[in-house]
C-alpha cells in the first residue's frame, strides 16, 4: 500500500512537474535585450551567416567573449566532476547524487556480490560434488517442498529490500524543491544553448577546441577551461546551494539529445517540441562536466556540458557580467536606454529564441551568431 501510494506521488510529481515547467517557460520571451553600453568586444558584428563546410557544425568564432569584470573563482579539479579511469560512479556533489551513491555502494553492489559468488559456489559444488566420478547413481529426487518455498521467498525478500530506498530515492528525484535558479537548456546539433529566464540571459555552449584545430579566430581550449573534449566557451553558472531547475528541450528542427552531468546525477532527454523537467543543488563550488548522452549525429561526442558552481556573490557578479538582473533586482543602467526590443525581435527569424543579450547589432540576422554554418 505505501509503495501504491509512493507511485502516486511519482506519478503526480510527473504531471505537475510538467505544468510548472510551461509556466515557468513563459517569461523566457519576456526579458528585451539589453542594448547598454557593451564593453567594446561584445559589439563585434556577427560573422556572416556563410560558413561553408558542410561538416562545420562547430561554431565560428562568434561566441561572445568573457566580460572582463567575470574571472571564474573555480577551476578543474582532476577526478571531480570529470571521467578519471577509476571504476565507480564519480564523486557526487548534489543530495540526491548522494544518496544514489549511498544506494548503489551499500545495498546494490552487495546484494549483487553476494548472490554472484553464491551462485557461483553453488554451482562449483554441484560440479564436483555430483560429477559421474563421484557420484556414480543419480538421486531419483524431483522434490523438496522447504527448498522450493526457500528459493521462492528469498528472493522475494531481496527485492522488497531493495525497492524500499529504490522507490524512495525515484521519488525525491521527483519532487523537487522551489526552485532559486531556473535554466532552459536547448540541445541543437550539436551544441547546448542555456536561457536563464528570470535573469535574462542566454548563452551558447561550444566545445573549445584543440590548439590548431577549430576554425580560424575560434578560441582554443586551455587547462584553465578543463580537459579535452569537455571544455566549453560558454559555462552554465549556478550558486552553491540553490535549487536549479533544468526546462529541458530541442531545436524544434534538431534531433534528440540528453542532458547529463554525472556528478549531479541528473540526466534528461531533451526531445524537440517537448519541454522536460529536472533538477539538481549542487552543495560544493567547482566545475563539472558532463555531455549528452543520446547519439545524436555526427557530432554528438563534440557537444559537451560544463557547469560552474560558485557563491551567490559571484554568480551575482556573472549575472551582471552577462548583461543580466538578479530577479526582482531593478535593471540596472538600461532605464535611459529602452531596449529597442521591437527592433530587434521584429529581426528575429525563429520565434521563441531571443537574439543573445549582448549582439548589439540589431539589424544582422537573430542567431547568426553561433551556429550559423549548421543551418538545418
Ligand atoms: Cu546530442
Amino acid at each position: 500500500m505505501k509503495i501504491l501510494m509512493k507511485f502516486l506521488a511519482v506519478a503526480a510529481a510527473f504531471g505537475l512537474g510538467s505544468g510548472a515547467a510551461i509556466a515557468a517557460d513563459a517569461p523566457a520571451a519576456a526579458p528585451a535585450p539589453v542594448v547598454t553600453a557593451a564593453p567594446a568586444p561584445e559589439a563585434t558584428p556577427a560573422p556572416a551567416p556563410a560558413a561553408p563546410a558542410a561538416d562545420a557544425a562547430a561554431p565560428a568564432a562568434a561566441a561572445p567573449t568573457k566580460a572582463p569584470e567575470y574571472v571564474s573563482p573555480v577551476s578543474p579539479r582532476a577526478n571531480i566532476g570529470m571521467p578519471d579511469g577509476r571504476m565507480g560512479i564519480q564523486h557526487q556533489v548534489t543530495p540526491i547524487g548522494k544518496e544514489a551513491q549511498t544506494f548503489h555502494d551499500y545495498i546494490l553492489m552487495p546484494v549483487i556480490t553476494i548472490i554472484s559468488l553464491f551462485v557461483l559456489a553453488l554451482l562449483g559444488w554441484v560440479i564436483l560434488r555430483y560429477r559421474r566420478a563421484a557420484h556414480p547413481t543419480p538421486s531419483r529426487t524431483t522434490h523438496n517442498t522447504m527448498i522450493e518455498v526457500v528459493w521462492t521467498l528469498v528472493p522475494v525478500l531481496i527485492l522488497v529490500v531493495i525497492a524500499v530506498p529504490s522507490i524512495r530515492l525515484l521519488a525525491n528525484q521527483y519532487s523537487p524543491p522551489n526552485a532559486d535558479v531556473t535554466i532552459k537548456v536547448t540541445g541543437h546539433q550539436w551544441y547546448w544553448q542555456y536561457q536563464y529566464p528570470d535573469h535574462g540571459i542566454d548563452l551558447t555552449s561550444n566545445m573549445l577546441p584543440e590548439a590548431g584545430e577549430g576554425q580560424p579566430n575560434q578560441p582554443t581550449r586551455t587547462d584553465a577551461d578543463g580537459p579535452r573534449l569537455l571544455a566549453v566557451d560558454e559555462r552554465m553558472v549556478v550558486p552553491v546551494g540553490a535549487t536549479v531547475k533544468l526546462i529541458v528541450t530541442s531545436d524544434p528542427t534538431g534531433v534528440i539529445h540528453s542532458f547529463g552531468v554525472p556528478a549531479f546525477w541528473v540526466k534528461m532527454d531533451a526531445v524537440p517540441g517537448r519541454l522536460n523537467e529536472t533538477w539538481f543543488r549542487a552543495e560544493e563550488p567547482g566545475i563539472y562536466y558532463g555531455q549528452c548522452y543520446e547519439l545524436c549525429g555526427s557530432r554528438h561526442a563534440y557537444m559537451p556540458i560544463a557547469v560552474e558552481v560558485v557563491s551567490q556573490a559571484d554568480f551575482e557578479r556573472w549575472v551582471a557580467s552577462r548583461n543580466g538582473t538578479m530577479p526582482g533586482a531593478a535593471p540596472a543602467a538600461t532605464a535611459a536606454a529602452p531596449a529597442p526590443a521591437a527592433t530587434v525581435s521584429a529581426n528575429a527569424s525563429t520565434e521563441a529564441t531571443p537574439a543573445p543579450p549582448a549582439t548589439v547589432n540589431a539589424t544582422a540576422p537573430a542567431n547568426a551568431t553561433n551556429q550559423a554554418a549548421t543551418g538545418n
